[in-house]
């Protein structure tokens, strides 16, 4: 078949591009792209590749596992080369279907034979080891390199605690293949350690970008006595060359062997049975997936029977008995289109990357905040830079790392600016805080907007409508400039706004109306005093019963309430010894608002003190808030995650992992029928 000039210029340029990134990747461990990309790249060229077979040559990228020895290693030829895994592109669960049909289709099986059965694994994301075990001692470890020949990594490998020295047990000879990676608090910690050494001045350190970076570059570093300072860990998943010892019929079995002579073998292998325990697996991961304590990219199956893998046998160097089933890709690469300065609440000023928009874990991703100037400086984010975003779960998307070498000539370093972007007044950072703040105070419109935001929200006051939209309108028009305002305003007042029909307005002003009945932790919360949360206010409102008692307690009277420590002490203490923020609550109450009071600390007992409980799923009628706050108003702690500490998970429908791990910790589990007994004691 004639190839296209097109077609052939494409190929060439995608191998050229794949081999500078796999050098980049495998031998300087300083990635340019994020996994994903170079992943696309390689299949568009496999593609091309598999369209013109005149294409195929034998210095290509697609005809070789990994990167190259490098120079500073002894190399090491696999006696059993290291096969590469297919992956399969559809992520949703079709790629599980897809597979189970490739291989009934290759054994020849029909519609009515019975289903076949899997191993079902994690896919860690670290780097591929080979380990070589003599008469049950390590005697070699080595990476994968192009898949015949690795670099020998023994003194490293020897470093991580997780991988033993001996087996006991083993065969004479014994090949095992896995996983080297780094858990995520291990790379947390590391970092900071890195953060702390570049802080200090030290020369030729960095920060990693993500944990199977860290791993890598670990396992390959020339220096062991600098390897053994990175924390990793192993889990093995396979093997190569094995000589005497029992034999095995399973994929399986042979794991559990692998276990049982020493090594670290993951506990969430599972078998499956036919594809459809294919993609419940590969759903459960998913739901588990932020939680694990380590990152993986998808999950990986395998025909269970050593005689069937046998009988189907390789394509070039990957199996057709298994496959990786990956997840949405976590990274992504974007650009910078300008750095903005959003100012908050307390006037704090954030710089945040507006990005070209780009879907990254499963959303579309349009803003990073970048924190503070010192973040930006240790990044060295700079408008027009292609960067790594990175979104896992329900994290706050953020700007990973810059790649430098796709910086146009003459990006500008960026600063904070001298004067807040909103009111024009001092921006100013005090001596020893990380923050930029500007010093308008409520003057600041960027701050008032906030401060009333912040009221209003449904965790305050919960005033229905009164949205940014309204609020900027407002504060933007000189209608209101304090908090009593709201409370003044009239029809007139609101039907003058851009697009506020009659009705609207009136909705609003009986959602005002409707505010006024509050409780006293809703007021405190909702005055916005710096670092008084929703659980202080309560804590306060209780302990004093009143709020005269809180407007006229000393710092050290506030120091009686439970988990109020100095620097909450002074902070309430300073907002109301300010007159204007007295006058505005003298305002408020003058406007209606009223709670109800009690008397200082005489306080009902609380049922659930010293208890945790976990909410998941959706409970029949209580919504998650109205039911944490039940829960904290009986005195428990509702906490995010399921430990051995959890007391209670209260349950609803499609309760995820969370109601798994209770189920595996023996976590009493309830209903919301069960909430309700709970909490009337
Ligand atoms: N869990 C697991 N990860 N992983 C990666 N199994 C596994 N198997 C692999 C690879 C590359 O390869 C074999 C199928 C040869």
């Amino acid at each position: 078949m004639s190839i296209p000039a097109r077609d052939r210029e494409r190929a060439d340029a995608l191998r050229e591009l794949l081999h500078h990134h796999s050098h980049q990747y495998y031998v300087l461990d300083t990635p340019e792209i994020p996994d994903a990309e170079y992943d696309q790249l390689f299949r568009e060229l496999q593609a091309l590749e598999e369209k013109y077979p005149g294409l195929l040559a034998p210095d290509s990228p697609t005809q070789r596992v990994g990167g190259k020895t490098l120079e500073g290693f002894a190399k090491v030829r696999h006696k059993v080369p290291m096969l590469s895994i297919r992956t399969e592109t559809d992520i949703e669960a079709s790629g599980a279907r897809n597979f189970d049909a490739r291989v009934r289709r290759e054994l020849g099986l029909k519609d009515g034979d019975p289903a076949i059965e899997y191993v079902a694994e994690l896919k860690f994301d670290g780097l591929a080891i080979s380990l070589r075990y003599e008469g049950g001692v390590l005697v070699q470890a080595a990476t994968r390199g192009d898949g015949e020949v690795g670099e020998d990594v023994t003194q490293n490998i020897r470093t991580v605690g997780q991988i033993p020295l001996k087996l006991r047990g083993a065969p004479p000879v014994l090949e095992v293949r896995g996983e080297v990676y780094m858990r995520r608090d291990d790379f947390e910690r590391l970092n900071e350690l890195q953060r702390e050494k570049i802080a200090r001045g030290a020369k030729n350190e960095k920060t990693f970008v993500n944990p199977r970076n860290a791993a890598a570059g670990a396992v390959r570093q020339l220096d062991p006595g600098i390897a053994r300072q990175r924390p990793l860990s192993f889990y093995a998943y396979g093997w190569g060359e094995i000589e005497g010892g029992p034999a095995f019929e399973t994929h399986y079995e042979l794991l559990q062997a692998l276990g049982r002579w020493g090594l670290p073998v993951s506990d969430r292998t599972v078998l499956a049975m036919g594809a459809d325990e294919l993609i419940a697996y590969h759903q459960a991961v998913g739901r588990e997936r932020d939680g694990l304590p380590f990152d993986i990219d998808g999950v990986v199956y395998k025909v269970n029977s050593l005689a069937l893998q046998k009988q189907l046998g390789f394509v070039t160097r990957e199996p057709r008995w298994a496959v990786a089933h990956k997840f949405p890709a976590q990274e992504q690469l974007t650009t910078v289109e300008s750095i903005d300065v959003y100012v908050g609440r307390t006037g704090k000023l954030t710089p945040v990357a507006r990005l070209k928009p780009v879907f990254v874990g499963g959303v579309t991703v349009t803003n990073a905040t970048l924190h503070n100037e010192d973040e930006v400086h240790r990044k060295d984010v700079r408008v027009g830079d292609t960067v790594i975003v990175r979104r896992a779960g329900d994290v706050i998307p953020e700007v990973v790392a810059v790649v430098p070498d796709r910086r146009a000539a003459g990006a500008a370093v960026f600063h904070m600016p001298a004067t807040c972007p909103v009111c024009g007044s001092a921006a100013l950072r005090e001596e020893g805080e990380a923050d930029h703040r500007c010093t308008g105070g409520l003057f600041c419109s960027a701050q008032r907007k906030h401060a009333i935001l912040h009221f209003a929200q449904r965790r305050a006051l919960d005033i229905e409508g009164l949205g940014e939209k309204l609020v900027d309108q407002m504060v933007d028009a000189g209608v209101i400039r304090t908090l009593p305002d709201l409370y003044r305003l009239g029809l007139a007042n609101l039907v003058a706004l851009d697009r506020m029909g009659d009705k609207s307005a009136q909705n609003v002003l009986a959602a005002l109306e409707k505010s006024k009945a509050t409780t006293l932790p809703r007021f405190l919360y909702g005055l916005g005093i710096r670092h008084v949360g929703e659980s202080t206010a309560r804590d306060l409102a209780r302990h004093f019963g009143n709020l005269d008692g809180i407007l006229d307690a000393s710092v050290e009277q506030l120091l009686q309430v439970p988990d109020v420590g100095p620097v909450v002490a002074e902070s309430i203490h300073a907002f109301f010894r300010q007159p204007h923020n007295r006058e505005v609550i003298e305002q408020l109450r003058a406007c209606g608002l009223h709670w109800e009071e009690g008397e200082p600390a005489a306080r009902a007992p609380q049922p659930l003190s010293g208890k945790t409980v976990v909410l998941t799923g959706t409970l029949p009628t209580l919504s998650r808030d109205e039911a944490k706050e039940l829960l904290e108003a009986a005195g428990a702690k509702v906490a995010g995650s399921v430990s051995k500490k959890t007391d209670y998970v209260v349950a609803g429908a499609e309760a995820g992992s969370k109601l798994d791990k209770a189920r595996e910790l023996g976590v009493a589990i309830l209903d919301e029928d069960g909430l309700r007994q709970l909490l009337a004691g």
